[in-house]
């Protein structure tokens, strides 16, 4: 079994050398009798991002990228497409989850084979949202029900940054996904739902809390207009 990880990051030079030689250690002795890949794709970074990656030459480690910023969706696309384990995974470059979730998850699809993709859930923990101010976690929360009205699904947090799926269904999904922005987490369920695939979710907490560089009225105004966008594209579809 090959695990391919897969991680976006967009000027993350002040934390990814310490995130690539973390992940490395923690891949090496969890999954280094097995195999695994470590894909960090670069967002357009202007600060130098994937040449630090490459500076540390970690074994299994590579970067991908493109030199405009386009958008984590992009990011994660672009890795899964490179990608060649039997599960992909994808979590984020400041590791908020910490790294025990990357075997969780792992043994949670592993244990389900059939599922096609597990989804990491804030909400299924009781503390998953520990650290978060009042207003946040409200805001997260209310994202999350507009996605499930949205989206017609009943899942209790879709908009998780580490998502697993199995390798295969992974690149022929992403390959038809379109978003670049904060939205492909939405595509990419809707599309492994009208596949008739089945989705399991792994209770995950915020371990590692920085400041948001998320610009909550902007990134939520285009996510809204993604929706309807990602919709009518499937839709329309071929099956
Ligand atoms: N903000 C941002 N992140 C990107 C972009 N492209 C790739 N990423 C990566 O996507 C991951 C998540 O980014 P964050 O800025 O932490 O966004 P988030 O986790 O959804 O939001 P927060 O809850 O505010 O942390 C990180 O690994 C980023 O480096 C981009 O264009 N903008
Ligand atoms: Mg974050």
């Amino acid at each position: 079994m090959k695990l391919s990880l897969c991680i976006p990051m967009y000027n993350e030079a002040s934390i990814i050398e310490k995130t690539a030689k973390e992940l490395s250690a923690y891949m090496e002795q969890t999954f280094g009798g097995s195999d695994y890949e470590i894909i960090f794709s670069d967002d357009g970074s202007l600060d130098g991002s994937a040449d630090l990656v490459n500076a540390l030459s970690l074994p299994n480690v590579r970067t991908v990228g493109y030199s405009d910023n386009r958008g984590k969706g992009c990011a994660v696309r672009t890795a899964v497409l490179a990608s060649v384990g039997d599960i992909v995974m994808f979590t984020d470059a400041d590791l908020a989850y910490g790294t025990s979730v990357i075997k969780s998850m792992t043994d949670a699809l592993i244990a389900a084979p059939d599922a096609s993709m597990a989804i990491g859930s804030r909400n299924l923990s009781s503390n998953g949202y520990e650290g978060y101010t009042f207003l946040r976690k409200i805001a997260s929360k209310a994202y999350i029900k507009v996605l499930c009205i949205a989206g017609g699904f009943s899942l209790s947090d879709s908009q998780c940054g580490c998502k697993a799926y199995r390798g295969d269904i992974a690149r022929k999904i992403f390959a038809r996904c379109k978003t670049d922005g904060f939205a492909f987490d939405f595509e990419t369920i809707l599309r492994v739902q009208k596949a008739g695939g089945k989705i399991i979710e792994v209770p995950v907490k915020v371990v590692n809390h920085r400041e948001s560089k998320v610009n909550v009225m902007r990134d939520t105004f285009k996510m809204l207009g993604d929706l309807r966008k990602i919709k009518k594209n499937i839709k329309n579809e071929e099956p």
